[in-house]
């Protein structure tokens, strides 16, 4: 169980390799989400410290080391972050427990694959490759460079903290990047902790990594849209997600964006009912439901679906709330009062719309096992899709019921909202696991598991959850340039009033 103490942290903004405050001096209040008090204090940072950690981004790029040394030895400094993410990784577990209220299982086991991205991409940083073209004109030699994009801003959210900044900061680096990092206002302690443990030590020159502290307004829009900034990776709500495009789109930055979703979980009446029913509420009460990848409409075949949803509550039913910092909590708090409310109305938005609630229902009391902001696990039936219940991110431990007849209602169901960033499909057949891989309009199929992820594989959305893929070899590529290189080895003759095309 986590140590509590009273008295409250307080942090600083890291810029060029130092400790600062806010020019303003101003601060902000983190809370513990399960107690509902404040434990640290956040720098609010405002444009005048964003400028200056663009331009000490800048700096580092344009006369730094990072970009300049040989992608070998940025690879080895990226495998000392990752050594040090793994000495540090229950620390900065425990801390990210206290911000954001997940459970300390998860958390532990996240900050501790975290190192994967930084060993993975540490590896991958002497394999950026360009290549030699054999382009139709004589006497030519073309080729490919890939050279880092420039300063990259980050701006992340509260559910995954460091784990979703592992993935855009790996690759960044890997490619010789610089980058400013914005956190969630609710989150800013693990990163602030991560870069005095893991950055400081490691011996990336100052600069190359710096972190502004503060609100989306104040601290997120001055960064999105500064001109030395070259790109943006955000993670967060899709109606943020769409500004922060519109913004960057006026420098015309690159922009790469990982959503929001309401995945379809699947299941068929020739699953193996028992790991189905294990896997429907792992998508949807791991982590309280708020992840990008909750699985929040499970979609039943008709001729399972009394039977499933009898043995789903019954499992659910059994979910132990409390303190996520005990190992054995099962269900933790929501993470800010006001997510609290957005799923509470939620609630209320399913039962006036018609959906039978056979689970939960409202808030959990201490009496529950829960504390201040907790949510029963909640599950409605009798969910049609054209229901709001259906269609929007609640982002909370509310799971949308809906029966399909057959595999084709089955995709049609699936396919039938604005999001796709997940979905699973719970069946022996291979011919239809191949068949729903292949049809459904999602960044990510899971057949016969749920939410599994890797440094490994892409992940992104289609439609309104993302631009982009984060993960996997491909993800560099969002941090680099190609630039075409034309080397004339012959006569500078021809006719110099029409393009040079093939001879
Ligand atoms: O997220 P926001 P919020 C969803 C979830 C949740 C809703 C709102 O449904 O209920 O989004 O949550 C920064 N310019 N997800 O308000 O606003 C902000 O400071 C630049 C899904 O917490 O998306 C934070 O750092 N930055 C999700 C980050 O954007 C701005 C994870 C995310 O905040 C900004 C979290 C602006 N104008 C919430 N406004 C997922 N898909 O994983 C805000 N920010």
């Amino acid at each position: 169980m986590l140590d509590r103490p009273a008295a409250l942290v307080t942090y600083q903004a890291y810029i060029d390799g130092k400790w600062v405050d806010a020019k303003s001096g101003k601060t902000f209040q983190s809370n513990d989400p399960y107690t509902g008090e404040p434990w640290a204090l956040i720098p609010e940072c405002d444009t005048a410290d964003v400028n200056r950690a663009v331009e000490a981004a800048a700096r580092a790029f344009e006369t730094g080391p990072w970009p300049r040394m040989t992608p070998t030895v940025r690879g080895k400094v990226m495998r000392r972050i990752a050594e040090l993410t793994d000495k540090y990784a229950e620390r900065l577990a425990q801390i990210e427990v206290r911000d954001n209220g997940k459970l300390i299982s998860e958390m532990a086991a996240q900050t501790k694959y975290m190192s994967e991205w930084f060993y993975y991409y540490g590896g991958l940083a002497d394999k950026i490759q360009g290549a030699v073209v054999p382009v139709d004109r004589p006497d030519h030699f073309n080729y490919i460079l890939k050279e880092p994009v420039g300063v990259c801003a980050f701006i992340t959210p509260w559910n995954s903290p460091l784990m979703l900044t592992a993935w855009k900061l790996a690759p960044a680096l890997a490619a010789g990047c610089t980058v400013v990092i914005k956190p969630s206002e609710f989150t800013s302690a693990s990163l602030l902790e991560f870069m005095k443990l893991v950055i400081e030590e490691s011996g990336l020159p100052p600069g190359v990594v710096n972190v502004v502290t503060g609100y989306g307004a104040v601290t997120g829009e001055p960064l999105v849209t500064h001109p030395k900034v070259a790109k943006v990776a955000f993670t967060g709500g899709s109606v943020t997600g769409a500004r922060v495009n519109e913004l960057a789109a006026k420098t015309f930055k690159k922009v790469s964006l990982e959503l929001g979703g309401k995945s379809p979980n699947i299941v068929f009446d020739d699953c193996v009912l028992d790991d189905a029913v294990s896997g429907a509420v792992s998508g949807i009460f791991a982590a309280t439901g708020q992840t990008c990848i909750a699985g929040s409409r499970l979609l039943l075949q008709e001729s399972i679906h009394d039977q499933f949803v009898e043995k789903l509550v019954a499992m659910a039913k059994t979910a132990r709330l409390g303190d996520p910092s005990k190992s054995d909590t099962q269900v933790g708090p929501v993470t800010t009062p006001a997510q609290y409310q957005k799923i509470l109305s939620y609630i209320e938005i399913a039962k006036g719309e018609g959906a039978k609630c056979v689970l939960g229902g409202g808030p959990a009391t201490r009496e529950d096992g829960g504390g201040k902001y907790f949510v029963k696990p909640t599950i409605f039936t009798d969910v049609s899709n054209k229901m709001r219940i259906a269609q929007e991110e609640v982002f909370g431990p509310v799971l949308s019921v809906i029966k399909f007849k057959d595999q084709d209602e089955a995709i049609q169901i699936a396919n039938d909202i604005a999001y796709g960033l997940g979905a699973g499909v719970w069946t022996q057949s291979l011919k239809r696991a191949h068949t729903m891989a292949g049809r459904i309009k999602a960044g990510t199929v899971w057949v016969n598991t749920y939410r599994a992820v890797s440094f490994m594989m892409p992940f992104g959305g289609y439609k309104a959850s993302g631009l982009g893929r984060e993960n996997g070899a491909e993800a560099i590529e969002g941090y680099l340039h190609s630039k075409s290189v034309w080397i004339n080895n012959g006569s500078g003759g021809g006719n110099p009033f029409i393009m040079k095309t093939a001879s």
